[in-house]
C-alpha cells in the first residue's frame, strides 16, 4: 500500500519525528506555522513596550539593570522567532509590514497599560508565567527550528518569571501601601493573563488541526487550567487574593474551578480596540521609521565589505 505524501508527513508527525525546513509539508501546515511564529515574534517586540515604560522609573539601580536585561532578552526572542519563520519562506520585511499595518496579530496582553511598579511584578510573575506554560510544550512542537528556538527562550523566561515573583514578594513583605499596590496590580492583570491562552477550545478555530499536527501540544483550555492551578497557591503564599470569587478547589478534578473570562473584552482587544493598541502600534512604527538609517548604513557597510573582499 502506497502512502500519499500527506499521509507520510502525518506518519512522521505521529512518530514524533521533527519536520525540518527542506522537508515536504502541506501548505496549510506551513501557513499555520508562519501565522503562529510571526504572531509570537510580534508579541515579543510589542511586549518590550509595557516594561520599557518603567526602565527610567525603576526604584533602584539594581532593579533598573535587571529590567533592562529582561527587555533586551525579549528583543532577542523576537529575533530568533523571526528567523524561525524565515526558514518557512516568510520574509521579515513582509512580517514587519503586516505588524505595522495592523494586519498581523500579537498577544492581547500587551495592550494593557503598566500603571505602577507593581505591574512589573505582575508582568513577570503572571504574564511570563503564562508564557512559560505555553512555551515549554512548544519545545516539543513538530517544527524543528521553532522547537529549538523555544529551548533558549524558555530558559530566559524562567529567569523573568522569578524576577517578577521576587518583585511581588518584596512588595508583599513591605509596608501596607506596598502590599496594596501588589493587590491592585493583581486585580488588573489576572483576567487579561487568562485571556493570553486564547479563546475557549469550543471557539478556537485552529486548535484541533494544530493539535493533530503537534504544533500545539495542549489546548487553550488545558493550559488555562494549568495556569490557574499553578498561580492560585502562589497568590495565597504572597497573601494576595485573585479577583475571581468563583475560584474554588475541586477535589474531583484535582484542580481549581474558576469563573468565565470576559470574552467580549478579549475580542475587543484582539480587534484593535484595547486601551493601548494604538499607542503600542504607533511606538513600533515610529521605532521602525527612526531605525531606517541604521538598516541603510548596515547594508552599505555589508556592500563595501563584499566589494573589498572581491578586490
Ligand atoms: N491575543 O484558534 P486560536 C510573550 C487569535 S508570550 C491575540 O486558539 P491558535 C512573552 C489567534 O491568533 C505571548 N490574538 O489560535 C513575553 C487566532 O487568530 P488568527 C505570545 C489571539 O493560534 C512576556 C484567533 O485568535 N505567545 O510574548 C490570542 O491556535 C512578557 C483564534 O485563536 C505566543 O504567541 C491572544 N491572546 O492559539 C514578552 C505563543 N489568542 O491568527 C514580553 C505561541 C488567540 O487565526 C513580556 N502561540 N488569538 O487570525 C500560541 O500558542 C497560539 O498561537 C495561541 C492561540 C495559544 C496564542
Amino acid at each position: 500500500l502506497e502512502l500519499t505524501q500527506e499521509e507520510q508527513f502525518q506518519a512522521r508527525i505521529d512518530a514524533d519525528i521533527r519536520i525540518e525546513p527542506k522537508d515536504w509539508m502541506p501548505d496549510a501546515y506551513r501557513k499555520t506555522l508562519i501565522r503562529q511564529i510571526s504572531q509570537h515574534a510580534h508579541s515579543e517586540l510589542v511586549g518590550m513596550l509595557p516594561e520599557g515604560n518603567w526602565i527610567t522609573r525603576a526604584p533602584s539601580l539594581k532593579r533598573k539593570s535587571i529590567l533592562l536585561a529582561k527587555v533586551q532578552d525579549e528583543a532577542g526572542h523576537g529575533l530568533y522567532l523571526y528567523s524561525a519563520a524565515e526558514t518557512l519562506g516568510a520574509s521579515r520585511d513582509q512580517m514587519l509590514a503586516d505588524l505595522h499595518s495592523g494586519k498581523a496579530k500579537y498577544s492581547s496582553i500587551f495592550n494593557y497599560p503598566t500603571l505602577s511598579w507593581a505591574d512589573m511584578g505582575c508582568v513577570g510573575w503572571l504574564v511570563d508565567g503564562a508564557a512559560i506554560l505555553n512555551q515549554v510544550p512548544l519545545c516539543r512542537t513538530s517544527y524543528g527550528p521553532y522547537a529549538r528556538a523555544m529551548v533558549r527562550v524558555c530558559k530566559e523566561e524562567s529567569f523573568h518569571q522569578r524576577q517578577g515573583f521576587e518583585i511581588m514578594q518584596t512588595l508583599c513583605e513591605g509596608a501596607p501601601v506596598q502590599k496594596e499596590m501588589a493587590q491592585e496590580a493583581l486585580n488588573r492583570w489576572w483576567w487579561p493573563t487568562l485571556m493570553m491562552f486564547g479563546p475557549k477550545d469550543a471557539d478556537s478555530p485552529n486548535t484541533a488541526q494544530s493539535m493533530n499536527w503537534r504544533i500545539k501540544r495542549f489546548t487553550n483550555d488545558e493550559l488555562r487550567q494549568k495556569f490557574v492551578d499553578m498561580m492560585v497557591p502562589q497568590a495565597e503564599f504572597l497573601g494576595l487574593t485573585v479577583p475571581d470569587p468563583a475560584v474554588k478547589w475541586n477535589a474531583d478534578k484535582n484542580g481549581y474551578d474558576f469563573g468565565d473570562v470576559d470574552w467580549e473584552e478579549f475580542w475587543n482587544v484582539v480587534k484593535g480596540n484595547g486601551l493601548c493598541n494604538q499607542e503600542r502600534l504607533g511606538a513600533r512604527v515610529k521605532a521602525h521609521e527612526e531605525g531606517a538609517w541604521v538598516r541603510e548604513a548596515a547594508l552599505a557597510h555589508a556592500a563595501k565589505r563584499k566589494q573589498r573582499a572581491s578586490e
